[in-house]
């Protein structure tokens, strides 16, 4: 296996403890420093006070790596250029021998080969504003059609076609519910307008998983949660920011892999932090979750 895990994490998956995966795309690529380091060591903190071992997913000079030590964590917030890697760049930094942040598609990638059954992020990738001609489409979706993880998120990120990328889940096959909601969460905001499925306890969601598994089907699902009700936004304000950060990407001739991080620091300057806040507090709630779901799961699978 080309994937090295951390003595923590080898411990909890050698016992088949509850283990959540955590990508680290977000914490280079998504939050500005200093909060991104402050957001990655939150996010550990959650799933380990829910009684699960978070496994941050990194490459580390050319070494999958499958949880860090507080050092390398704060190191890795800390560095400059560190590759934006999808599960088509994988190969290439491995080769390479470089450093490289790992998005939804590369954790769980990588969370799916150790048997690693939840994650957590901010907000899924999905289809792009356009993408039904540009074929800008997260690898997110697809990876997630064939990679048996759990997500948890605040439905797809606020830049993107939420309708679209609802419709592209469900040609794949890969279920998608809202955790005490039952309409998809439009990431900073609470409202998307788009109707899903509502479950309401752990247990729903570690049953809909074992399904899922049971019927020998090959991917994840998608468990959403409207982000903390006291630091969601508006959603026409959110809209109204979209819409600037759209005409900036395009202005600047912004496309592929550099469109998402272009589109969410211009938000964040635009709005004096406050989209930076919320998603620390989203990602931050959304660990916590992961954390429990890991622990029901493991529970679950003892009795
Ligand atoms: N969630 C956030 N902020 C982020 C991301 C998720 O709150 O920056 C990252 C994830 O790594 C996700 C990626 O996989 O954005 C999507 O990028 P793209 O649209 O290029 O696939
Ligand atoms: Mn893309």
């Amino acid at each position: 296996m080309m994937i090295e895990s951390s003595p923590p994490v080898a411990a909890a998956l050698a016992a088949h403890g509850p283990v959540v995966a955590l990508e680290s795309t977000l914490i280079c690529h998504g939050i500005p420093r200093p909060a991104n380091g402050e957001l990655a060591r939150r996010m550990e903190a959650s799933v380990a006070a829910a009684g699960a071992v978070p496994a941050t997913i990194a490459v580390q000079r050319g070494i999958l790596c499958a949880g860090l030590s507080p050092r390398a964590l704060a190191k890795l917030a800390a560095a400059d250029s560190v590759a934006k890697c999808s599960t088509r760049d994988l190969p290439l930094v491995l080769a390479r021998g470089g450093d490289g942040a790992t998005t939804v598609a590369a954790t769980i990638f990588v969370a799916a080969r150790l048997g690693i059954q939840v994650m957590a992020t901010g907000g899924l990738g999905g289809v792009h504003l356009g993408g039904a001609a540009s074929l800008d489409m997260s690898a997110d979706l697809d990876e997630l059609a064939r990679s048996p993880v759990a997500v948890i998120c605040c439905g797809v990120k606020s830049i993107l076609d939420q309708a679209r990328t609802l419709e592209r889940l469900e040609t794949l096959s890969v279920p998608v519910v809202g955790f005490g909601c039952a309409e998809l969460p439009g990431f900073y905001t609470a409202a998307s307008g788009l109707a899903i499925p509502r479950l309401d306890t752990l247990a729903e969601l570690a049953a809909l998983i074992e399904a899922q598994r049971g019927l020998g089907m090959p991917g994840g699902v998608v468990i959403t949660v409207p982000p903390p009700a006291e630091h969601a936004m508006a959603r026409k304000e959110v809209d109204r920011l979209v819409a600037d950060a759209q005409a900036a990407s395009a202005a600047a001739g912004i496309t592929g892999a550099a469109q998402t991080p272009f589109m969410l620091r211009h938000m964040a300057e635009r709005s004096g932090g406050r989209t930076v806040q919320v998603n620390c507090a989203l990602a931050e709630a959304n660990a916590a979750l992961a954390g429990r779901l890991a622990a029901c799961l493991a529970e679950r699978r003892r009795c």
